[in-house]
């Protein structure tokens, strides 16, 4: 045994020993890893972890190509996949139901949502994905919510400002995503989770009477570095700002390609994380482009309509452009 493991590593160890699944292996794995001291004394030990994370992941791989799927990790459709956590009754559901077709339950109950429940919502050309999940709590996680939340590229961290729990919610929500080791500070490379930059914090119902009030002890005890949005079902403007919101937070963009001597293809859309340049564009449109590529033009960002650029051009939103090989 190295010396120097730290506390964190120890639990995490513990976490891996009680885990029954073998999402929950992977999970405890990928905090091995991340709170393991990283020098000479215990490279032996992360090349073990790093065997047995793979050693598990292609089983759980082999696990869904067999049809046993896990029902909470949803599948990705669409420019990106939002989940919206939170505590019960707090206004999820009915905010996948106004921005989607999903059938999802709308109810003055806890725990009306079971299972998660994915619907497409349109933005301008493209769609995103948003799924509607069981709520968190004080208590535990029921299982597989852990790995749904994981999976999403993006969170709304939903708290209802009507209600005189929202921080407690908004405490409560962060705190247990926190604990879960979902939502963490910093990136850490090669681990599943979020940060503030993933998430978005969403006070429903401000159409109910003391939700203005309440915003205001939200805004003031928000926590650092977090982005707020409120919101009504009732009131149509606070929708479109928050769809807004829910493209700005994937963090991506809309390129449209055109071939030499055509028109662009402005119906379909490639979708690009933000910063992307023209040579990432390149590989979206074809594995083989970046290597072929001998000189691109770019609309709408460019200086003039249908500038030269180089491979290293940085592209913005809604560009248009024409790559030759
Ligand atoms: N007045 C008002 N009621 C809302 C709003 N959003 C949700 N509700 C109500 O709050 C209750 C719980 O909503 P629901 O979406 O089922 O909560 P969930 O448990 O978080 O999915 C339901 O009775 C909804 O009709 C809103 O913006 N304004
Ligand atoms: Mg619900």
């Amino acid at each position: 045994m190295p010396a120097n493991l730290t506390l964190q590593y120890l639990e995490a160890e513990e976490v891996f020993r009680n885990a029954k699944t073998t999402n929950e292996k992977i999970a405890a794995l990928e905090d091995m890893l991340a709170a393991i001291p990283k020098h000479k004394g215990t490279e032996k030990l992360q090349a073990d972890i790093k065997r047995r994370l793979a050693r598990l992941r292609d089983e759980s791989e082999k696990k869904v190509k067999a049809g046993r799927r896990d029902p909470f990790l949803v599948e990705k459709h669409g420019a990106g996949q939002v989940a919206l956590v939170g505590f019960p009754n707090v206004g999820k559901s009915a905010l996948v139901d106004v921005f989607t077709r999903a059938k999802v339950e709308v109810a003055p109950y806890p725990f009306a949502t079971a299972l998660p429940v994915a619907g497409m919502m349109e933005y301008e050309d493209i769609l995103i994905q948003l799924v509607d999940l069981p709520p968190i709590t004080d208590g535990e996680f029921v299982p597989g919510l852990a790995g749904a939340i994981r999976n999403a590229d993006a969170l709304l961290i939903i708290i209802d400002a009507s209600s005189d729990d929202c921080l407690d919610q908004l405490d409560g929500t962060c705190g247990q995503l926190r604990e879960k080791k979902i939502l963490r500070d910093d990136l850490v490379e090669g681990l599943h989770h979020h940060t503030r930059d993933s998430c978005l914090i969403v006070a429903t119902k401000m159409d109910i009477e003391g939700a203005e009030d309440n915003l205001e002890l939200i805004t003031e005890f928000l926590p650092s570095g977090f982005r707020l949005v409120s919101v009504s079902v009732e009131i149509a403007e606070t929708l479109e700002h928050l769809r807004q919101s829910i493209f700005d937070l994937l963090g991506v963009m809309r390129i449209y390609s055109k071939k030499p001597g055509h028109d662009p293809e402005m119906s379909q859309p490639f979708v690009l994380k933000r910063g992307g340049t023209v040579v990432d564009m390149a590989e979206a449109v074809h594995r083989d482009f970046p290597s072929k590529l001998k000189s691109a033009r770019v609309w709408g960002s460019a200086r003039f309509p249908g500038q030269a650029v180089p491979r290293d051009y940085v592209l913005l939103d809604k560009d248009i452009v024409e790559l030759r090989i």
